[in-house]
């Protein structure tokens, strides 16, 4: 005999053993806490979140061996999900089809399917279900007036019993005394009618993982072990779903590609998750290419594409028109004649080919889903032409995908869902939710959970979610989804993030929420690396104020070392998620380690202990090339940005507030110069304070020079004025309270100059200063520190000659020595070098090599690390502004190579220039820049040295920016 109450299974306090049942019944709100204020017994965590949850009691401690009845029309993925729940636990089952009439038994299918599971539910006290919503399910645990141990899963529909399944593998728990299972009555069932996930994203570029058929069959499992009920297949990367050129939806499967989509969709339909096919017959990786919409031809092609899939048991098609361009011509000219010109053109023919897929396939068949359609104008929530005419003419049996009022919908409300419906009147919208799919932001796992859904969009049919290119790592937010989709009433984001987190990291949970942590944000949800970010911002306010470093530094270190560990300790597992997350786990390795020795460097500076800080220096200096070589992006503009501030990198590029990240200065038309504070950029999106006016009285004969005077890593102005006084404006780090101190005189004689530059020349971290004196001279006066608030200068060294207006130089760090070369282009468009010697004297920059050519008529020049590696490399506006990046590849025999010339943006003028800057602090420049709207906008630098790949997404940013004429 077993006595419940001796052996506890579950962690609540030993005294309530043996309790009254009735002091122990709790409710839906105990899920996911370990124990109540009141002490009853708490509920194993379950994904999805149940709608109504009793529990009755102590668990049931189970014997060795159970029986499990099924009738002979029980749904048998069902029986084989509970005997392998059972067998998990070492429990023995005996499969039968007749009630035992003693020992525990579990009764698996409602009344239609095992009709011996009304009477076990009558037998301990619980009525049978009645009037269970779609899917739904009743499941009851207990003993009978006999003691004999009853456990009851009654699906409405076969599909409840299996999902009734699904939960009861989670209510079982064992120990080395035996099994258990929580004393529960669960009533549930979904909110949404279809639910799942998606393998649809655009193709990644060379390198970057794509799903497998490995991954496809384990998403099937995934998404039918949290109740989701759609699989749905379309990636771009298959080019029989859309392609390109003569490779295209047209052509059908090979044998064997066929046999292994055959072996998903057969696992997907034992599952009870439909196989959902997707083809955009208009190709929008090639439009010009795509189907000829009134041929008699293609639609056969189509035909026997769809057939081809119905014969390995497809059931559910999506005809899809996403992503195309409704207002280019058709592909050919039949198409025009038949349907006419313009959008709405496009909207008949694209309706007209849906239709008769419904008519002569969907029709034609028995046991077809419903058809589903994309429309090319699937965001947003207006009425349209296009819209009008397409709803218009589509066929009502048809139903139609919506991503929200975006293509990637921060929010999505029902009133969204309500307008958008307004404009689809004849059509139920289906929400196909492109979170959490990162086919835009390729170098990152947005691994977060799913916020910003309004549970009342359940109204309607189905929601889906598309998944990134790395099957694992998607599967935690995709828990959090299955949540959401299943039970929106009751979602809690982060409670459905950290049972997610559980169940996909096993025993190494800790390690893997650690990670997820600094993998976390997306489009939806900016937070991201909260803890991390917090003990960086702790440290660096300690070096500021100087108080209460080493504690500060220890507890940064010590948060690091964890990450480090936990990372080591994922790399170590084997499942889908840690092996195809290896690329960030490795990632993570490398720039803790350099973070690290970030820490330790800037406390042996503020010790005065130089030769520890120029190992250090030299050691994460040593690291970048590799970080730099792998595009991964974790722990997004907070881990990184460590390392930019403790080598100084792009402070003068330009760090105001001495966080590793640049923030924004600008000079308005008036002279005011107005400053903006990086707030963070988790994303491509970098968020910009509210504008602070800093100074006046600047102009286009009058701009700063930027720099760090004072080698506080924050950076400092300087102004050459009209009598040829030199003046400068130290920074306080304040925004809000005067950012820069009262101008100080630090220098004269400098008017007729053409031109002043800040630029570190000796790697002492002080700004040194240079000047274009009249007659062509370079001097270079070294920053020999603060005396009475006042930058002092060196003897004026002359370290050039022969440079005009048409020709000056610029300033960077070509070899990553931390000491600024120069560049400079010729009258005949020639790229040449001067290198830093490092010796501070007339033979500071060695002689000129020429490095390139091309350069004539160029309308801008940056010498700036495009790649993070270090040193610089070089990005020209080219003069018929093709924004032009080369790459250094290093220096030998004193001379730099640089690799080809990469185009990675066009159609820059003279009145619209990038500036390089470092917004993400990832060492890598972005760009500022201003459009003729008056509009800012920023790209972020992805470290893809490949063209059209390096700046991939522009953010706009608010208007007002016109008339500006100096940026940074
Ligand atoms: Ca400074
Ligand atoms: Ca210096
Ligand atoms: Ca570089
Ligand atoms: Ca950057």
């Amino acid at each position: 005999m077993r006595n419940g109450y001796l052996r506890r299974r579950w962690r609540f306090p030993r005294t309530l053993a043996g309790c009254a049942l009735a002091s122990l019944v709790g409710t839906v709100g105990l899920l996911g806490s370990p124990s109540t204020a009141s002490g009853a017994p708490a509920t194993p965590p379950l994904n999805p979140r149940p709608q109504e949850l009793s529990v009755t009691g102590t668990p049931l401690d189970l014997p060795a061996a159970v029986t499990i009845v099924r009738g002979t029309a029980a749904d048998q993925p069902a029986v084989d999900a509970v005997v392998a729940a059972f067998t998990s636990r070492d429990t023995r089952v005996t499969l039968t089809s007749t009630d035992p009439g003693a020992g525990t038994t579990v009764y698996v299918g409602g009344a239609q399917e095992t009709p011996a599971s009304a009477a076990a539910l009558n037998a301990i006290g619980v009525a049978t279900p009645s009037g269970l919503p779609d899917q739904g399910y009743l499941l009851a645990t207990g003993t009978d007036s006999g003691g004999r141990q009853r456990v009851v899963l009654s699906g409405g529909q076969k599909v409840g019993t299996f999902y009734a399944a699904q939960t009861l593998r989670q209510l079982l728990t064992s120990d080395s005394s035996g099994a258990a299972i929580a004393r529960v009555t669960i009533r549930d069932w979904p909110a949404f009618s279809f639910r799942g996930g998606m393998d649809s994203a655009n193709p990644p570029p060379p390198g970057v993982a794509r799903w497998t058929k490995a991954d496809r069959l384990e998403q099937v499992e995934v998404l039918a072990r949290n109740k989701m009920n759609r699989f749905f297949y379309g990636p771009a990367a298959d080019p029989r779903t859309g392609g390109s050129g003569s490779d295209n939806w047209r052509t059908s499967y090979s044998a064997t590609e066929l046999g292994d989509l055959r072996e998903v969709v057969s696992k997907a339909n034992s599952l009870h998750v439909a196989f959902v096919y997707r083809i955009s017959p208009e190709m929008p990786l090639d439009q010009a290419s795509g189907i000829c919409h009134s041929s008699a031809t293609e639609r056969g092609t189509l035909l026997s594409r769809l057939n081809q899939m119905y014969q390995i048991g497809v059931r559910h098609f999506v005809i899809a028109w996403d992503d195309v361009f409704p207002t280019r011509p058709f592909s050919c000219v039949n198409d025009s004649q038949t349907y006419g010109t313009g959008v709405t053109a496009w909207a008949r023919a694209q309706a007209d080919v849906t239709n008769f897929v419904q008519a002569q396939f969907i029709n034609a068949h028995a046991g077809m889903g419903q058809l589903y359609t994309v429309s090319s104008e699937y965001a947003g929530t207006a009425v349209s032409s296009y819209r009008t005419e397409f709803d218009t003419r589509l066929s009502t049996a048809v139903g139609v995908y919506w991503t929200g009022p975006e293509v990637l919908s921060p929010r999505i409300t029902k009133k969204n869902l309500d307008d958008a419906q307004v404009a689809f009147p004849r059509h139920r919208l289906a929400i196909w939710d492109n979170f959490p799919v990162n086919d835009q932001v390729w170098d990152r796992l947005q691994m977060g959970p799913l916020v910003g859904r309004e549970a009342a969009l359940s109204a309607a049919p189905g929601i889906l979610f598309n998944e990134m290119t790395q099957q694992g790592p998607s599967q935690l937010p995709l828990l959090t989804a299955a949540d959401f989709a299943w039970n929106p009433g009751q979602y809690q984001p982060e409670d459905s993030w950290s049972r997610a987190i559980d169940v996909l990291g096993g025993s190494k949970a800790s390690q893997l929420r650690t990670f997820a942590e600094i993998n976390r944000s997306s489009v939806i949800d900016r937070t991201d690396s909260v803890a991390l970010a917090d003990a960086i911002s702790s440290f660096r306010n300690a070096l500021r104020t100087g108080t209460g470093v080493d504690s500060a530094a220890a507890a940064l270190k010590q948060r690091l070392s964890a990450l480090r560990t936990a990372s080591t300790d994922l790399q170590a597992t084997q499942t889908s998620l840690t092996t195809q997350a290896q690329p960030w786990l490795q990632q993570t390795v490398r720039l803790v380690d350099a973070a690290t020795r970030a820490v330790d460097l800037l406390t042996a500076e503020r010790a005065g202990q130089t030769t520890v800080a120029n190992t250090l220096r030299q050691e994460i200096r040593h690291l970048l090339p590799t970080i730099a070589s792998h595009p991964e992006s974790v722990a997004h503009g907070v881990l990184h940005p460590l390392v930019t501030f403790a080598l100084r990198l792009g402070v003068d590029r330009v760090d105001l507030s001495g966080d590793g990240r640049a923030d924004v200065l600008a000079v308005t038309g008036n002279g005011t110069l107005n400053a903006y504070e990086n707030l963070r950029t988790t994303l491509n999106w970098p968020e910009l304070g509210a504008t602070q006016t800093v100074g006046q009285g600047w102009s286009t004969s009058q701009l700063p020079v930027i720099g760090d005077l004072d080698g506080d890593r924050r950076a400092d102005l300087l102004s050459v004025t009209s009598t040829g006084a030199l003046v400068q404006f130290r920074n306080t780090g304040s925004f809000t309270g005067g950012m820069f101190a009262t101008g100080v005189q630090v220098g004269s004689g400098w008017q007729g100059t053409l031109a002043a530059y800040l630029a570190d020349l000796d790697d002492d971290g002080r700004a040194d200063l240079l000047g274009v004196f009249p007659g062509g001279t370079l001097r270079a006066f070294r920053n020999t520190g603060m005396s009475n608030g006042a930058v002092t200068w060196g003897p004026a060294v002359q370290v050039g000659q022969g440079w005009s207006t048409a020709e000056l130089p610029f300033f960077g760090d070509l070899t990553g020595d931390g000491k600024a070369d120069l560049m400079s282009v010729k009258s005949d468009g020639s790229l040449w070098h001067f290198l830093n010697t490092g010796s501070f004297s007339e033979g500071t920059f060695a002689a000129g090599q020429r490095v390139g050519a091309g350069w004539s008529g160029h309308l801008a020049m940056h010498v700036v690390d495009l790649d993070g590696d270090g040193p610089a490399d070089v990005l020209g506006v080219l003069a018929d502004g093709t924004l032009a990046a080369f790459r250094n590849q290093g220096v030998t025999n004193g001379l730099v190579g640089f690799g080809p010339r990469t185009s990675v943006g066009q159609g820059w003028h003279a009145n619209m220039l990038p500036y390089p800057t470092d917004l993400s602090g990832d060492g890598r420049a972005d760009l500022i820049s201003i459009n003729g709207e008056g509009r800012l906008f920023t790209n972020i630098n992805s470290g893809r040295f490949v063209s059209g790949l390096m700046f991939p997404t522009t953010a706009a940013h608010g208007p007002g920016w016109g008339g500006t004429i100096f940026l940074r």
